[in-house]
């Protein structure tokens, strides 16, 4: 996959190259990343890429023009019908299921806004999509744009060791993950527990799905509303249900 970051700080972008999932998934040649700073594309002496907004107002504006022009030679370099998308608080929420679909794509060109923001006319003429990391406001679109740079590769072929652990991974089936354990088998008090030390494996999965759906419902009831549940995991729910159901109304009502 082929990805490009327009960045006023493009060194930032150093941080996830070198090493881990990511840097591997670079260095292999299965993943690209290009950047793109609107700073070289200025013509002025003081190389400059913002302005004070119209209308007043604290802060600095980015320009229309070196964004235009890093965004067009990106998009030369970019595959054909390369997707255009803003990192911004007032984008769609992006979530596993986003990182999963763009991961099929052979492009994507990721735009990080700095100061307070970018000239509108430049997000509606040539931003195909505008995504958030979450409901904060953050000093650039650079980290954002690293997160989803680094879920989406979690999807490329190859890029895990065990493609598995992507499919079990937290929030793709959309319930949280399961708690894990490794050696030794005492830390303190706490044992590993005895259903992962059967060495049964149908024990393992199912105790695993319990807890993953148990985690799920105490932490984030709002991933299980609306969804459909197979026989087994309706069972383990409905137990779930039955430990927690007067212990949550208890908090609730604690909380006014
Ligand atoms: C666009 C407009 C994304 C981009 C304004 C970007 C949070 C997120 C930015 C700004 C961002 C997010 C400087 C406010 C850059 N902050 N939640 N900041 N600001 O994904």
């Amino acid at each position: 996959m082929w990805l490009g970051v327009i960045s006023l700080l493009p060194e930032m972008f150093d941080a996830v190259s070198n090493d881990g999932v990511f840097g591997r998934a670079l260095a292999s040649g299965r993943l690209t990343l290009n950047r793109y700073n609107p700073r070289d594309f200025t013509k002025d002496k003081h190389r400059t890429v913002d302005d004070r907004p119209y209308g007043g107002g604290p802060g600095m504006v980015m320009m229309v023009e070196p964004l235009r022009q890093a965004l067009a030679a990106a998009k030369a370099d970019a595959p054909a019908d390369t997707k255009v998308v803003l990192m911004s608080p007032q984008g769609k929420r992006f979530d596993q299921g986003l990182a999963l679909t763009e991961a099929a794509n052979p492009g994507l060109i990721l735009i990080c806004g700095r100061y307070e923001g970018i000239d509108e006319r430049f997000v509606s003429q040539y931003v195909d999509a505008e995504w958030s990391v979450g409901d904060y406001v953050l000093s650039g679109g650079e980290l954002p744009a690293m997160t989803v740079m680094d879920a989406i590769s979690r999807h490329l072929p190859g890029t895990l060791g065990n493609q598995q652990s992507v499919i079990d991974e937290s929030h793709l089936d959309g319930t949280l993950d399961y708690p894990h354990y490794t050696r030794p088998e005492i830390v303190g008090t706490q044992s590993v527990p005895q259903e992962l030390m059967s060495g049964d494996h149908n024990r393992t999965r199912r105790y695993r799905r319990s807890l993953a759906l148990q985690r799920t419902m105490e932490r984030r009831p709002d991933l299980l509303t609306g969804r459909l549940f197979d026989p087994l995991d309706r069972q383990l729910l409905t137990a779930c249900a039955q430990q927690l159901g007067p212990h949550t109304v208890e908090k609730e009502r604690e909380k006014k």
